[in-house]
């Protein structure tokens, strides 16, 4: 059965790995299951056939035979659940991996969305300037306290696991807000994970996207 997953036809990013499929093709290049990609418009993420995958009209989606996923915390471990690669074998240490992810996407994704929206979204709004510092100490709040945890480690528990792979995916998004360079671990820590042969496989596979669709140079 082949996996297929669902990407932006044309990425605000500019295939710069932002939008969320970078982190599933990311697991799925780590486990080594082979994918294929839908690309589709904004448009038709919200007509029938794709709210039928995805209920809030958005990428990316999973499908496999008879199984449909979104939500890409789902997606991941999911497959971390089914491939090696991703989590440990042993119970405990299983568990405290799957916490990273919950802790990536439910403790420091969510302020780092919020700079993005008032830097990118919102950044015409008269309240944004007021709000931007309260937004920043948020962020700063949290990076300060993976920072002390993560110490000189490698990786958050261990070895690489899904955990890693959700907590590097949600930082890259601050890559362009300089935050990050006040944490050097952190920041080396983020590298470490880009410099993964599999994510380096799906960064270029999401860029490709992207530069396909350019016009040829004179
Ligand atoms: N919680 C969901 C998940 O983890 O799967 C969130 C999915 C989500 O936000 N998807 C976005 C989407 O489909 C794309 S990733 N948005 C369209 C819509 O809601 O109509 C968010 C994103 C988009 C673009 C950039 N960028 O260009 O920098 C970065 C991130």
């Amino acid at each position: 059965m082949t996996i297929t997953i669902t990407a932006f036809e044309h990425s605000p990013d500019r295939g710069q790995g932002l939008a969320r499929d970078t982190r599933v093709r990311w697991a799925l290049e780590e486990v080594g299951q082979p994918y294929e990609v839908r690309l589709v418009s904004f448009r038709a993420l919200k007509e029938p056939a794709h709210l039928a995958l995805h209920p809030f009209g958005q990428i990316p989606t999973y499908e496999d035979g008879d199984l449909s996923l979104f939500e890409t915390g789902a997606i991941v471990f999911h497959l971390a659940e089914r491939h090696a690669g991703l989590l440990p074998d042993e119970a405990k240490a299983r568990a405290r991996a799957i916490t990273w992810m919950f802790a990536a996407l439910n403790t420091v994704e969510p302020p780092i969305l919020e700079l993005t929206t008032a830097r990118i979204l919102e950044s015409d709004k008269p309240w944004t300037r007021e709000r931007l510092p309260m937004i920043e100490e948020r962020v700063h709040d949290r990076l300060k306290q993976l920072s002390a945890r993560l110490g000189g480690a490698d990786w958050l528990d261990g070895a690489f696991s899904a955990g890693d792979l959700m907590m590097v995916s949600v930082l890259l998004r601050l890559r362009s807000s300089g935050l990050l360079d006040a944490y050097p671990n952190l920041a080396a820590y983020v590298a470490r994970g880009e410099a993964r042969p599999a994510y380096q496989r799906a960064f270029a596979a999401q860029l490709a996207v992207y530069t396909a669709s350019q016009p040829p140079a004179d």
